[in-house]
């Protein structure tokens, strides 16, 4: 699935002087095929008291029940699969109140040793007015999607390119890791990715059938008169002209903007998020067709892993998935610099 915010799949850059498992010549990564990694620590367990550093988790604890999930206002894109809206139950559990931030995850690298998936592939995909490289680090763009670059030593640790670095955004959220890069993580720290449904549902922060986690329109009014941003979308012409008047042209801080009623932060754009579940359109339909879906895991089989929440390249004349029933996905070594992921406490 490839729109606006929805970088190019990591198999579409061999079309683009790169090949997946074989990095360019004077490439940041060892050219090696990525694999499964081996834990070489125990893994730890989060601390839902501590701060968002270390493999520290402040997380909330969501109530078991049930919720209609879906697009209720049909403004999805049909090939989404966002309707129909359906009945799902959940057990209770707890969700992070924010992103994975570049701290945690350097922690995670500091401990074990891991590599992404960037890092072995050597390139990831940076949107190209946040590029930080020299131009012999653009390897080219994406078909479709211009706007993508392929850039050489793009990373966690380098989500812009080889002259930015994560020390200068420590509470921003982890980027350029891979579904399979989360997982890893989580298998350290003692977490998982949560489910669809599970995201959405905590998403949502106790409304029913809103649009947004705040509700249901855009933009608030300040004191003072002038617009209020709810959180950290695209403002402007995309994707050429960025006003940013929400204050942020790419990531912004975890906690950024007031969170939802579940004490949630930004489940609408900053960064879109990995789920565990495999991507399907058709799914709902087959959910639908059960009755009340109870503790639903996604489809056996796909393609791709499920993405939510937009991120800050979202605008709504060109891509509106940050609305809280938006969906997309992408092949679970792709990578770029407005996907990273939050995490569920162990059952
Ligand atoms: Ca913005």
């Amino acid at each position: 699935m490839e729109s606006c915010c929805s970088a190019p799949e990591r198999d579409s850059a061999q079309a683009h002087g790169q090949v997946p498992g074989t990095a360019p010549a004077g490439a940041t990564g060892t050219g090696e095929s990525p694999s499964h990694f081996t834990l070489s620590v125990p893994p730890r367990r989060g601390d839902s008291d501590a701060a968002d550093t270390g493999a520290a988790h402040r997380d909330a604890a969501i109530p078991a029940g049930t919720f209609a999930m879906g697009d209720p206002f049909d403004e999805g894109y049909p090939a989404d699969g966002e309707t129909p809206v359906h009945e799902v139950a959940l057990d209770g559990f707890r969700i992070d109140t924010a992103a994975t931030t570049t701290s945690a995850f350097a922690a995670f690298v500091d401990a074990t040793g891991y590599r992404t998936e960037s890092e072995v592939y050597g390139t990831s995909a940076v949107f190209h007015l946040a590029v930080q490289a020299p131009q012999k680090d653009i390897i080219g763009s994406a078909a479709g999607t211009p706007w993508w670059l392929n850039v050489r030593g793009a990373s966690w640790a380098h989500p812009a390119g080889p002259g930015s670095t994560w020390t200068d955004i420590p509470d921003h959220p982890v980027t350029q890791v891979s579904h399979n890069d989360a997982l890893a993580y989580c298998a350290w720290a003692g977490r998982a990715l949560p489910t669809e449904a599970q995201w959405e549902y905590a998403a949502r922060g106790g409304l029913e059938q809103a649009r947004y986690p705040w509700g249901g329109e855009l933009h608030g009014t300040e004191p003072d008169g002038s617009v209020r941003h709810h959180c950290n979308i695209w403002q402007g012409t995309f994707p050429t002209q960025n006003t940013v008047e929400d204050g942020f042209l790419t990531t912004a801080p975890v906690r950024s903007f007031e969170p939802n009623g579940y004490g949630l932060h930004q489940t609408s754009g900053n960064v879109w998020e990995w789920c565990s579940d495999w991507f399907l359109p058709k799914y709902y339909k087959s959910c639908a067709a059960v009755g009340t879906v109870e503790n639903p895991a996604g489809p056996t089989i796909g393609r791709g892993r499920v993405m939510r929440g937009g991120s800050y390249l979202c605008h709504d004349s060109y891509c509106n998935r940050y609305r809280l029933a938006a969906r997309s996905s992408n092949t679970p070594d792709s990578a770029s610099g407005n996907l990273g992921f939050r995490t569920i406490a162990l059952a």
